[in-house]
């Protein structure tokens, strides 16, 4: 098994952190988008393991849910041979350029960023250090490759702008050693919501019943569409302010059908929320099926998941090292003998 590395093309890189069962939320707002993107670019898909421990996680089943998402990533169709899948944590740059980049991060900027905020505050018995410098290594996952181009969901888009920042003051005082990275936002779905409160963004780590997990059967889904937030007035419109459960259940047709939310309120326009509801449960079914038997047959097979997962750490570290070993040039690291 050979990933070939493609070098002319323009390099993608997103991560996921095997921190839950993944949701509808990841599913939309990245994962959808990397398949749309494999043939044009160097894609280079990360199992952000080392960004999951910044909130307490079970030795066993982290282990188990790093090779899960691995699965999940073929299971959505991308090919293996084609992009990188990997695992942070096998693959050392990552730490070390954390490390450098952490003295080129100010104490005021992490302390700005939303997600900070909201992890402490759900987590406020273990607001550790590696919380607070999380989008450091999010920033050196992305600096790493020279990416050029990161597909997420629009909760992510602060931590760009803070790798965009450290980037440019990196080259500003270096020249220029890192490619300043650009976001990839869908056009619909870029935020989906809890469906128990639906002014939330959709969580793989909040309570089961507030989203639908990629690997949920099709009556847990139904169950769970059904009982979803909406309001009392009965109306089908797209209005995100006003009636953020119902607007959140039409862009989730709309992304998964590749309409606008717009669009789909129009088809339902006159109709029930119970009838909203069942177009719901059908789309997701509809999509997520195909993707849970491929997984079922992939978990199956460990060995070949392993197998993907050792080769495709190799040739990331190889490429990581060409950054790594430039950085640490820049900034004065002492030479080695060979
Ligand atoms: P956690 O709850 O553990 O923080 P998470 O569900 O927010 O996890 P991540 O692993 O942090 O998921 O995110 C993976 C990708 O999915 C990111 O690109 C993120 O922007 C995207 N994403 C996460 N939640 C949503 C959502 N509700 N809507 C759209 N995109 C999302
Ligand atoms: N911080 C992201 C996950 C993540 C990531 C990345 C995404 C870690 N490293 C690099 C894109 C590129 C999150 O919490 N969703």
């Amino acid at each position: 098994m050979e990933t070939p590395v493609a070098p002319q093309k323009k390099i993608i890189f997103s991560g996921i952190q095997p921190s839950g069962t993944l949701t509808l939320g990841n599913y939309i707002g990245a994962l959808r988008n990397f398949k749309k993107l494999e043939d044009e670019y160097q894609c280079i898909y990360c199992v952000v393991d080392m960004h999951a421990i910044t909130v307490r996680q079970e030795a066993a089943a982290l282990r188990k849910r790093c090779l899960e998402l691995a699965g999940i990533y073929i299971a959505s169709g991308l090919d293996p041979k084609k992009n990188v899948i990997y695992c942070q944590s096998h693959v050392s740059g990552h730490a070390e350029l954390s490390w450098i980049l952490n003295c080129f991060t100010y104490m005021g900027e992490l302390n700005r960023m939303t997600q900070f905020k909201d992890k402490s505050a759900k987590h406020a018995d273990n607001i550790n250090a590696g919380l607070f410098t999380y989008p450091v290594l999010m920033a050196s996952d992305i600096l790493l490759f020279q990416t050029d181009l990161v597909p997420i969901g629009a909760d992510q888009k602060q931590h760009l702008e803070l790798t965009r920042d450290i980037a440019q003051r990196f080259n500003g005082v270096y020249g220029d050693v890192f490619t300043i990275p650009e976001g990839y936002f869908g056009k619909v779905g870029s935020r989906i919501m809890s469906l128990q409160e639906p002014t939330r963004k959709m969580s793989k780590s909040d309570p089961e019943d507030t989203f639908i997990a990629l690997l949920d059967p099709p009556d847990v889904i139904r169950r769970k569409v059904k009982r979803a937030v909406t309001d009392s007035d009965a109306e089908i419109r797209f209005d995100p302010a006003n009636k953020p459960g119902v607007s959140n259940l039409l862009s989730i047709i709309a992304a998964l059908n590749d309409q606008t939310p717009d669009q789909v309120a129009a088809e339902l326009q006159g109709q029930g929320y119970g009838k909203l509801k069942e177009r719901v449960a059908d789309c997701v079914i509809a999509t997520l099926e195909p993707m849970q038997a491929e997984h079922k047959r992939l978990m199956a097979d460990k060995a070949y998941l392993q197998g993907v997962l050792d080769e495709n750490a190799q040739i990331a570290n190889k490429m990581a090292m060409k950054t790594l070993r430039k950085v640490q040039r820049k900034v004065g690291f002492a030479d080695r003998g060979r």
